[in-house]
């Protein structure tokens, strides 16, 4: 057995203390700080294909893939020479110009639902608006949205389930007014009956249901058949409008999202990660009667200073060109050979290990399964997962830093990479 050297890393200590000074936890967004694994954060200082490097010079395999959008892997020559000449003509107008006409044409010929999209600079603010679209379109305020699942910080959205059968959410953070939480009800994922119950009481009271149609944020949970097309008939039943949070599976697990490879029709979706190819955009859209009624050509409000930033818009217009065909081969070929892989390898070490995936997004979850909904997730170990973290950083592979996050693999992912990773992670599984 190679004996694991531990990489050396005290710039990014030192970088760490310094970030604590001027920005809280020092980082820029929650689940960065390790505080789920433990050690201190890792600071980087490049990436280029499915290498990131930290500032101590240390390189990874990386699955973290920024949370999503490097599906062809960091910094794309593609990319890079999209966001180089756009800026070479300006970094933002704050008016209307060519390369935002053309995403909107490319996101409403890639995705089956989408006759019109606004595009935003986060998926939270695509999240948000959406809501905002179906409370004026429905003329109501209730919003059901599942336990596990995670459509940015807006207000009404950082909710857990109610006490008992009331589902009325209440806040999971400070500064959530109770009477916000309120409006959201918090049910069960890949819960038919229990989504058919609420609805048949409270249907008529219900704006929208917004719905990641493949869970990737309380690790991956795949819809179990039935789920969706529940949802979507329950929804039409009241007048409800369903919402796909497609931020991570759009031209994810598809290049229609997944939208397209479970074939139901939402209402509204929203995109977001993929479509920025590394830079700030979100969108939502669905059909033009609904999006009709957006300002300036309706009275619903939504704007932004930055919204279809033409630097974005570039980068991410070059992305999506390049997700062909032969990308999804690769993507599922090298996914497959990961997902089987470690579960093989735990499986040889009688490590209890449960693989969800759908495409190239997947999660091991430490428990004997099967997992399928928040309830099932939350019985994983997830002393183990911070375990096999740390194993595998210390052996040059960069993982979500949270067992209730999401694997990516990538374009610029080999097979010499994936037999390197099964490589580290038997000899993590062996120490288990
Ligand atoms: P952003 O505001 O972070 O761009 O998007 C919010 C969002 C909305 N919907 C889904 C399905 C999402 O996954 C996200 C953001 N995802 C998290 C991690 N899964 C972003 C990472 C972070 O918070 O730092």
């Amino acid at each position: 057995m190679k004996k694991k050297v531990t990489p050396c890393r005290p710039k990014s200590s030192r970088y760490f203390q310094r970030a604590r000074k001027h920005i809280p936890g020092g980082v820029n967004s929650p689940v960065r700080a390790f505080q789920a694994v433990g050690g201190d954060p890792v600071f980087f200082q490049s990436a280029k294909g499915a290498i990131l490097e930290d500032v101590d010079g240390n390189r990874y395999i990386d699955f973290c893939a920024s949370w999503g959008p490097m599906i062809l892997g960091h910094a794309p020559k593609v990319v890079r020479d999209a966001v180089r000449n756009a800026a070479g003509q300006g970094t933002s107008f704050g008016t209307p110009h060519a390369g935002e006409v053309e995403l909107a044409e490319e996101l409403c010929k890639a995705i089956p639902s989408l006759d019109q999209v606004r595009l935003v600079s986060s998926g939270t603010e695509a999240c948000m608006s959406a809501i905002r679209l179906a409370r004026g379109a429905t003329g109501r305020d209730g919003v059901v949205k599942f336990d596990g699942a995670y459509h940015g910080h807006a207000d009404g959205l950082l909710v857990r389930a109610g006490s008992g059968a009331a589902t009325l959410g209440i806040p999971t953070s400070p500064g959530v007014p109770r009477a916000t939480a309120a409006h959201t009800a918090v049910l069960p994922y890949n819960n038919e009956d229990g989504f058919s119950r609420f609805m048949k009481k409270q249907g008529r009271k219900i704006a929208c249901v917004i719905v990641e149609p493949v869970a990737g944020n309380m690790g991956v949970v795949p819809p179990q058949p039935g789920f969706l097309q529940a949802l979507r008939k329950e929804t039409s039943r009241y007048g409800a409008l369903l919402i796909f949070d497609e931020v991570i599976t759009g031209f994810r697990v598809a290049r229609g999202g997944a939208q397209s490879l479970f074939r139901i029709r939402p209402d509204l979706t929203v995109l977001g990660k993929v479509i920025g190819g590394g830079l700030p955009v979100g969108a939502y859209g669905g059909r033009r009667s609904i999006m009709k009624q957006i300002a300036p050509e309706g009275p619903i409000y939504q704007a932004g200073t930055l919204s279809g930033n033409p630097l974005a818009v570039a980068a991410g217009l070059a992305q999506l060109r390049a997700l062909d065909s032969e990308t999804y081969q690769h993507l599922e070929q090298r996914s497959f050979e990961l997902e089987t892989g470690l579960h093989r390898a735990a499986q040889k070490h009688g490590v209890p290990l449960v693989m969800n995936r759908v495409g190239s997004m997947m999660t091991p979850f430490f428990q004997k399964g099967p997992v399928y909904d928040w309830s099932t997730v939350a019985q994983s170990d997830t002393a183990k997962y911070a375990k096999f973290f740390r194993g595998m950083l210390d052996r040059g592979i960069y993982l979500a830093p949270s067992p209730y996050e999401t694997l990516f693999v990538s374009r610029a992912h080999t097979r010499a990479h994936i037999a390197r990773t099964l490589r580290a992670a038997e000899e993590v599984f062996c120490e288990m």
